[in-house]
């Protein structure tokens, strides 16, 4: 058995040593992906360091700022490529829990795709700006309502996959990126009939700088659940003229 953990970065100094270090310590079987979009504060830089040292770190450079979504379709690659039978998605700033791992890992046994969920009890949500979690939470039920997807948390970025499901799901028609990737990729996953668990995560948000989070990414997230319920082919075929 062999994981991947594939954490994308941009301006991470801070963090990276330790998220990888935390990572690694949870089971002998991971490994940590860095897909870094060239951050300006040196992230690749310690990467590298480290990986003099460690043979379960390794690193995807690329030239620039290609956003989250791509980060992730090119870490799913390199994972389908050298054989890893598990894989996550995780952010480098601790907002998810690494303590966790061995949890998914328990749960990816019996599941294809298991993600880490911030509304399957109640909220559970910390240091998030309520304005924030009211767009999040009424986010996940629209799109619940809207594709009939049975996630409670459509947008959340903690998850694991089994191999054969990235293999199975086309990576490379994936079109959108931010919060609608996520809930793109976990409606084809769905669509598919894989069986997909949700394990309660506590979210934390130790940040006050800028998120992502803006207008057009919840309008984009807003037209993406019609366009994969109704357009898909089009959608796709539009896209790539
Ligand atoms: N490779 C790559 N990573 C990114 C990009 N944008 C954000 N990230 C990383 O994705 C993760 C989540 O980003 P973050 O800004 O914390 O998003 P938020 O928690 O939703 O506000 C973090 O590990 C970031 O470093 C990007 O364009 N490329
Ligand atoms: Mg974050």
């Amino acid at each position: 058995m062999k994981a991947l953990i594939i954490i994308p970065t941009y301006n991470e100094k801070e963090n990276i040593h330790k998220i990888v270090q935390a990572v690694l310590k949870q089971d002998k079987s991971i490994e940590v992906l860095i897909v870094d979009d060239n951050s300006p504060d040196g992230t690749a830089e310690i990467v590298q360091s480290m990986m003099e040292s460690n043979q379960r770190i390794h690193l995807l450079q690329r030239a620039g700022k290609f956003g989250l979504g791509s980060a992730y379709i090119a870490g799913f690659k390199y994972a389908i490529q050298n054989e890893y039978d598990y894989i996550f998605e995780m952010d480098a700033d601790f907002s998810h829990n690494p303590e966790l791992i061995p949890e998914f890992l328990r749960e990816i046994k019996h599941y294809d795709l298991v993600i880490g969920s911030r509304y399957v009890n109640g909220v559970n949500v910390v240091n998030w700006p309520f304005r924030r979690l009211l767009i999040s939470y009424i986010a996940s039920k629209y799109v619940r309502f809207i594709t009939g997807i049975p996630v409670k948390d459509p947008t959340s970025g903690y998850k694991c996959f089994r191999k054969e499901v990235l293999q199975t799901i086309n990576i490379d028609k994936v079109l959108s990126d931010g919060y609608s990737f996520q809930i793109e990729i976990n409606y084809k996953v769905w669509k598919k009939g894989f069986r997909i668990k949700e394990i309660p995560i506590i979210f934390i948000d130790r940040r006050s700088g800028q998120s992502k989070m803006s207008k057009k990414i919840i309008i984009e997230a807003m037209f993406v659940v019609w366009q994969l319920k109704f357009f898909n082919k089009l959608w796709y075929f539009l896209k790539k003229k």
